[in-house]
């Protein structure tokens, strides 16, 4: 059955609506990163640039490096935005723009999805300045309400523990990532789990002028443990984006990692004074291993 024109849109040009890209234009291998003016900081890098596109916040550059083609995508900022990122991206591959059909099984392309991306520490011991990957991410976001994601026993421990020691009225979801990616690209970072919350301040405990509902969130964060066959969990980070990347990516078969560069350190109030540096070495470390 053709999708329908008002849920697969196509832009005049035949790009795909928001990314407004077509499907020659990108790579099986592509680094995410949230900020659009990182997307040149990326391609800088590449020994030639072959498309530049851009709508709204998905800024893309696609070209080569050491030979190895690659694609460089803005996302903005929340699981919002990745939704339409990793539906849109799969779509690229993984959808036949002329006949509306989602492709056979057998043709099934995986991409290798690589966010670069801050996050805030929320342990003393992973200082500002260090690089870490994500193992598992948890999801205090709502993106998960909508699709059938299916957790290991240990994932949906996790979650559920998480749920109970925040008294949430939901239960946040958590996926592990692919592990073969997270080896190769993370090797020597620090392998943490992140947590990913729908907001920068009041969902990271953060008081401006507004009070929290709970004071005592980021402890709540930091003090959280789940003891399992593999050991102690604890989450290591936040940001905005890890686990919808997880779960999407998962539901959809891409092989996804998150590399976060720690700009900020929530038990010690620290924020890195030199924020650009620590993510220059990231964005360097990231294409040196794809
Ligand atoms: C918040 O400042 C933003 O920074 C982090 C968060 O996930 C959020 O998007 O990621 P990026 O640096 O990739 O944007
Ligand atoms: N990004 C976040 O979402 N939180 C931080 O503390 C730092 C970067």
């Amino acid at each position: 059955m053709p999708i329908p024109e008002s849920e697969l849109i196509f832009n005049k040009d035949g790009s795909i609506y928001h990314l407004n890209l077509q499907p020659d234009h990108i790579s099986d291998t592509i680094i995410t990163v949230g900020d659009p003016e990182r997307v040149p900081l990326v391609s800088e890098h590449f020994d030639s640039i072959e498309t530049r596109m851009h709508k709204r916040e998905f800024v893309t550059h696609v070209g080569y490096y050491k030979g190895k083609r690659l694609t460089v995508i803005s996302t903005g900022m929340g699981t919002d935005n990745i939704d339409i990122l990793l539906n849109e991206l799969d779509a690229l591959v993984n959808i036949d723009f002329v006949s509306r059909e989602v492709r056979a099984h057998e043709e099934h392309i995986a991409l290798r999805i690589i966010r670069v991306g801050t996050s805030g520490s929320l342990q003393a011991d992973i200082p500002v300045g260090s690089h870490l990957v994500t193992e598992h991410a948890v999801g205090l976001d709502s993106l998960m309400q909508f699709y059938p994601l299916v957790e290991t026993g240990l994932e949906i421990e996790v979650a559920t523990g998480v749920q109970q020691a925040l008294a949430l009225d939901y239960r946040p979801y958590c996926v592990r990532g692919a592990d073969l990616l997270r080896e190769q690209i993370g090797a020597g970072m620090i392998v943490g789990n992140t947590l990913t919350c729908p907001g920068f301040y009041g969902p990271q405990g953060r008081v401006l002028r507004l009070d929290l509902r709970r004071p005592d969130l980021i402890e709540q964060f930091q003090n959280f443990r789940y003891q399992s066959a593999e050991g102690e969990f604890r989450l290591t980070n936040f940001e905005m984006e890890t686990a919808g990347y997880y779960a999407l990516g998962r539901l959809l078969g891409h092989e996804v990692v998150s590399l976060n560069a720690i700009v900020a350190n929530r038990a010690t109030g620290e924020f890195a004074t030199n924020s650009d540096a620590v993510m220059h070495d990231l964005i360097t470390k990231t294409l040196e291993r794809v």
